[in-house]
């Protein structure tokens, strides 16, 4: 895999994963849109430059464990696994499909990559826990990364983990909140609020970064940094923005577990191009370097 270093490859890169879970959706007619969108760059960043892992040797025992907690997210964590060769690009198109490897909500045993099966919100952390707790009795300098909703934090088991990585110090573990305000029904903040959601975590005895998750520079440096995190578990508070990069999505819950219908596939795409050609001028020869599934869909380009 082919580690990608500077931030406008990077910031390329997430684009047309944007572009891939808006074809993966389109043709699967089911799915969610929202939370894949806004966690779009967080994710590049982590398995194209941060992340330690081998697509090709996806149990490598020296790789870092990834965790998906808010499993609904999956069209994302499975653009970003086609994209960096954890399985040929064209698989995308089975999103959600009966026999599938590639379940609505992931499923560890049909998929190598996936390190857990996930779906109920609430046991990530928890399971994280249990990886970063061994990793440090076995004196491994193995990461566990988990990503979480921020309306999965409704969950009492959450807080479990959350106290529990605390007492254990767990400085290998490093949890990154979506915190996008949204949730399947409303906003956070009206249906059960979290705020001051960073306090909670200091209170814990985490570490706690908050930034801005939309910015590839900005969250680059904070998980390349997250790498050294030292003494306490560490929570990055990544504030996205719900269905980031297509206008008619941004911020509106009812995006939340969606796909768009063809035709609102068509605008999307437009409007993620159009930043593409905003970002590069060039599109026509990177599109060459990182191919978008529609590319290879139309005119049955390589995998
Ligand atoms: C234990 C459990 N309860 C309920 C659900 C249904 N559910 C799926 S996603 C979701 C909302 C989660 O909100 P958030 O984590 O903020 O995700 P976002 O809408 O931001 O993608 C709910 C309630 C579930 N998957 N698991
Ligand atoms: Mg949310």
């Amino acid at each position: 895999m082919k580690k990608l270093t500077n931030l406008k490859d990077l910031r390329f890169m997430a684009q047309v994963i944007r572009e891939d879970i808006i074809t993966s959706l389109v043709e699967a007619k089911s799915g969610h849109s929202a939370g894949p969108l806004g966690m779009a760059d967080i994710f590049t960043a982590l398995y194209f430059n941060v992340l330690k892992h081998n697509p090709k040797k996806p149990k490598w025992e020296g790789r870092d464990r990834f965790i998906l907690s808010n499993g609904h997210i999956c069209p994302l964590h499975y653009a970003v696994m086609a994209n960096t060769g954890y399985f040929p690009k064209k698989e995308l198109l089975t999103l959600r499909k009966f026999g599938s490897r590639l379940q609505g909500h992931p499923h560890r045993e049909a998929l190598p990559g996936l390190e857990t099966t996930s779906g109920p919100l609430g046991s990530g952390l928890s399971q994280g826990c249990g990886m970063a707790l061994a990793f440090k009795r076995d004196r491994k300098k193995n990461l566990v990364w988990v990503s979480c909703g921020d309306g999965e934090q409704d969950e009492g088991n959450h807080w479990e983990a959350v106290m529990f990585a605390g007492k254990h110090k767990l400085s290998n573990l490093i949890a990154i909140t979506d915190r996008n305000y949204i949730q399947i029904d409303g906003d956070t903040e009206k249906v059960m609020p979290l705020d001051p959601l960073d306090a909670k975590y200091k209170a814990f005895n985490w570490n706690v970064v908050t930034i801005d998750g939309n910015d590839m520079n900005v969250v680059l440096k904070t998980l390349q940094k997250a790498r050294n995190n030292k003494g306490k578990p560490l929570m990055v508070i990544a504030n996205t923005i719900p269905g980031k990069g297509v206008d008619f999505m941004e911020g509106d819950y009812h995006w939340h577990g969606k796909p768009p219908k063809p035709e609102e596939g068509e605008i999307a795409m437009d409007e993620i191009h159009a930043e593409e050609v905003r970002q590069r001028g060039d599109w026509v020869d990177v599109h060459w370097r990182f191919q978008p599934l529609h590319m290879l869909k139309k005119k049955g380009g390589r995998k």
